[in-house]
């Protein structure tokens, strides 16, 4: 195996992958994330990048995910999974964000030599990958530039298709303990759904059969596998698929989708000749790996359960079942939140359980959770999972309960450490927690949500000409810079009851977002134009784009 990097190699197939030279890439919350028409040069070196962040690990397999998830179809961007299934480590994002900045073929091979040395990558071990895409147009072009990218490093590579995010994270974490004590599970789809699928039979075993759920698959990738899940579900649950067009040009994301009824507060208008008074409803976003659920009450009124809702649900559910076992001493159970939870949600389970607010971003979500016992997190926008620490899946296995009902309380646990995606967030997986607790609570969307009242509520962003000039502390929750900024807006909270508001800069679109709360929908949405308004004036956006109604 050759111990320097085949430069001639890289160099002839760079110049096919040339970088466009008015773009500055950023490795940032999700990958990289922007048109898909200018990532071609991005694909070629992250195809390298990640060859080189196996050979660093040993050889593990690595996870690459072409997907700009619930972003409109145009976008599209790549991220690379390390070989538990999680995130790319930190200080791997600023190596992809130089690399993929390097002018020309020699300042890449400049940029990746000198990765080679700080990083001491040793060169002789093999290169595992595993890739997978959205069912973005931009993505099979995108695709072959990746692959280009493992050629030139000659990494051995297995295509998993066109798979959602949570299913490309599970095979690499499957990959990865194949054949251990550890092991995660079959490395394949069929294994995910087999998994899934012969987990919530388990638990909703003796129970009625839930009513038939709706699930607007956002035209994309999640219509595929929720699809395959139908079929392995039998007749445990019955999935209506809605949102299926996944070769409709413009359809991925567009009025449907779990962001857009987040952002919204509203249900996808094509569903409104589809769902009925009480009947359940969820909506995936396009790489499935979001879930927001809904329901139309007698009235007809549209009803949100958003992220917050579903921790509260799952949280709950989990610690009673902690001590129906009798490992209520033994086994804790923390939430993890950001400062988007709606402040209703955090006081109902801070009265309950632990909750810490951690900045926005999948990983810090995901290490926060990891100092759990049962780890549960949840952004309100719909992501996130529940995490069982090494140790508390020992206690489970080794437990010896004393009655029937410890017994079953174990193995209802057992069985939803194999439901719930452990890599990630999984709106396939959530989807099927969150039936299973209904089931078990024989909870109606209108008792569900009866847990707590959110605030009324309002997101809204900012096109600035630098979001880098907004900085944040306190879990994003304040503002350091702009000077000055943070006081006006407090001035500005303090005017409207129960308000509350905060400013970040995007970490996956050029914008800065604004979230305001206030006892009262008007006030919510009056303090967010007028926080909106404050952050335009003090960033001299231009006029066309200060905010007069909501984006
Ligand atoms: P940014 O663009 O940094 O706000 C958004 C979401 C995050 C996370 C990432 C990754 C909101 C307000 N922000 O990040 O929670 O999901 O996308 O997809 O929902
Ligand atoms: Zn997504």
């Amino acid at each position: 195996m050759a111990s320097s990097l085949p430069t001639k190699l890289i160099q002839s197939l760079s110049d096919l992958h040339p970088k466009p030279s008015h773009i500055h890439f950023q490795y940032g919350t999700a990958g990289f994330r922007t048109l898909g028409s200018t990532l071609d040069s991005v694909l070629f070196r992250v195809g390298i990048i990640a060859a080189l962040r196996s050979k660093k690990l040993d050889g593990r397999t690595i996870g690459v995910m072409v997907t700009a998830s619930h972003n409109p179809e145009p976008d599209n961007g790549v991220k690379l999974v390390d070989p538990r299934g999680e995130m790319l480590e930190a200080a791997w994002e600023g190596h992809a964000t130089t690399i993929s900045n390097a002018s020309t073929s020699s300042d890449l091979i400049e940029a990746l030599e000198s990765l080679v040395q700080t990083a001491k990558i040793d060169l002789s071990k093999p290169a595992n990958v595993v890739y997978a895409r959205d069912t973005r147009p931009s993505g099979p072009g995108l695709v072959s530039a990746l692959e280009d990218g493992f050629k030139a490093m000659s990494a051995t590579s297995r295509n998993a298709g066109v798979a959602t995010t949570p299913i490309l994270h599970y095979l690499v974490k499957c990959i990865n303990t194949k054949g251990t004590k550890y092991s995660y599970g079959d490395d394949s789809e069929e294994g995910y759904y087999r998994k899934l699928s012969t987990s919530y039979k388990k638990l909703v075993a003796g129970k009625a059969v839930q009513p038939p759920l709706i699930v607007d698959c956002a035209n994309g990738v999640g219509a595929l596998a929720a699809e395959q899940l139908n079929e392995y579900l039998g007749d445990a649950l019955q999935l209506v698929l809605e949102n299926t067009s996944i070769t409709t040009p413009g359809a991925l994301n567009n009025a449907c989708g779990a962001d857009y009824v987040k952002v919204s507060q509203k249900l996808p208008p094509s569903l409104s000749s589809v769902l009925k008074p009480g009947q359940r409803a969820c909506s995936l976003d396009g790489d499935a790996d979001r879930l927001i659920y809904y329901y139309l009450d007698d009235r007809g009124v549209f009803h949100m359960l958003d992220g917050d809702k579903i921790a509260a649900l799952v949280a709950a559910f989990i610690v009673e079942l902690v001590k129906v076992a009798g490992l209520e001493d033994q086994i804790k159970v923390g939430v993890v939140q950001t400062a988007y939870a709606n402040g209703a949600s955090t006081r109902y389970l801070q009265e309950r359980l632990p909750v810490k607010c951690v900045p926005t971003g999948v990983k810090h979500l995901h290490h926060a959770a990891e100092r759990y016992n049962v780890g549960v997190y949840f952004e309100a926008n719909g992501h996130g999972t529940v995490l069982f620490s090494q140790p508390t899946l020992d206690k489970l296995t080794e437990y010896q309960p004393s009655t029937p009902a410890q017994s079953r309380a174990v193995e209802h646990l057992v069985s939803l450490t194999e439901l719930i995606n452990q890599t990630v967030g999984d709106a396939l997986s959530d989807m099927l927690l969150v039936e299973v607790v209904l089931a078990h609570k024989s909870y109606s969307g209108e008792e569900w949500n009866s847990l707590y009242v959110d605030l009324p509520n309002r997101l809204a962003k900012v096109s600035v000409p630098n979001r880098n000039a907004f900085r944040t502390e306190d879990a994003e929750r304040r503002l350091v810079s702009p000077p000055g900024l943070q006081t006006k807006i407090d001035e500005l909270i303090n005017r409207y009851q129960g308000g509350r508001s905060f400013v970040r800069p995007s970490g996956t679109e050029d914008v800065v977002r604004v979230y305001a709360e206030a006892a009262l929908r008007t006030q919510a949405d009056e303090l967010a134009m007028r926080v909106a308004g404050l952050v335009y004036d003090e960033a001299g956006g231009e006029a066309a784009s200060r905010p007069k109604e909501f984006l």
